[in-house]
């Protein structure tokens, strides 16, 4: 009874069972622009991480310090999330439905669409991550951090259910739009709540350069999404699409991090001055004692 729920499921192509692990994994190492792509993440995750923990070893001001531990936790997450990928532990190929370009034609067995879903999934601990970050540099209260990183969680996981939907090709879609909607959300923090919250918290300077950065970087990804072969399949190589998400993920993750880093290492004073707690820049927080 089982076993025909399973092998139904299996020729909806609604389970990537076509492939063992070690297919998979040979599948990536024989594309060598495909491993290339994820290996060059590993190394850069590896160096960042030596690096952050060096620049971090004298940082005291307990806020700077958080600071540094959620920047520090992005290469971590990543190296995590590429070695999966890379292992193919969280690769699948799965069947387009009906209606997609690829569908039927995908590079995979069975005409399966590569799809490194791990990517999606992981998103979803390294993006709060940035988004912690970035909401403590701007002096920002609980109630705006909350709320940014709920909305950002719920695009990864949602855009996780759009790469994953094989059901029908409108349901993709459908999914990608939810996601993009709790997208505008962080972006509305980021670009109107935050950029406020940071002029009051005297981090203006820093916090503007990271915020563009930050914003430009993050369109990127639903462009891709939308262009690459789980999408509209414009670009249908892997490897392509591989190397256009870790490119913006080197910008996105590493270099964002080091320039936030440094920033709080030269300026851990003013990063001690905000008031402790959330809510520095508004003035909603606890008062620091007045002794
Ligand atoms: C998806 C597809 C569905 C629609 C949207 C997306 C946005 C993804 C973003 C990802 C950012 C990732 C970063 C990772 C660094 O570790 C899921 C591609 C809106 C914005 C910065």
């Amino acid at each position: 009874m089982i076993e025909t729920a399973a092998a139904g499921l299996i020729t909806q192509g609604t389970v990537p069972l076509e492939m063992t692990q070690t297919e998979i994994f040979q599948y990536i190492q024989a594309d060598s622009l495909l491993s290339a792509s994820l290996w060059v993440n590993i190394a850069l995750a590896g160096l960042s991480i030596l690096l952050f923990v060096y620049m971090g070893r004298n940082i005291e001001d307990p806020r700077a310090q958080l600071i540094f531990v959620a920047t520090l936790m992005v290469p971590l997450v990543s190296i995590s999330s590429y070695t999966g990928l890379v292992s193919g532990i969280t690769v699948g190929f799965l069947e387009m439905p009906a209606g997609h370009a690829l569908a039927g034609a995908g590079t995979g067995p069975d005409g399966g669409v590569f799809t490194p879903w791990g990517r999606y999934l992981t998103w979803a601990l390294s993006t709060p991550m940035i988004l912690i970050a970035l909401g403590l540099l701007a002096g920002t209260n609980m109630t705006k951090l909350f709320t940014a990183v709920t909305a950002d969680i719920g695009m990864c996981i949602t855009g996780l259910a759009a790469a994953l939907t094989t059901s029908s090709y409108l349901l993709r879609w459908v999914w990608y739009a939810i996601s993009c909607a709790f997208f505008v959300v962080v972006l509305y923090i980021l670009l109107a709540e935050w950029a406020r919250d940071a002029e009051l918290a005297g981090t203006a300077e820093i916090f503007n350069t990271l915020k563009i950065l930050t914003v430009v970087l993050w369109l990127g990804y639903p462009i891709v999404w939308g262009l690459g072969a789980e999408g509209l399949a414009l670009v249908q190589s892997p490897a392509i699409t591989s190397w256009a998400y870790s490119g913006m993920d080197v910008i996105a993750k590493y270099l964002f991090a080091f320039l936030l880093l440094r920033w709080v290492v030269e300026n851990e004073h003013t990063v001690a001055k905000m008031a402790s707690g959330l809510g520095a820049a508004s003035g909603s927080g606890a008062a620091p004692a007045d002794d």
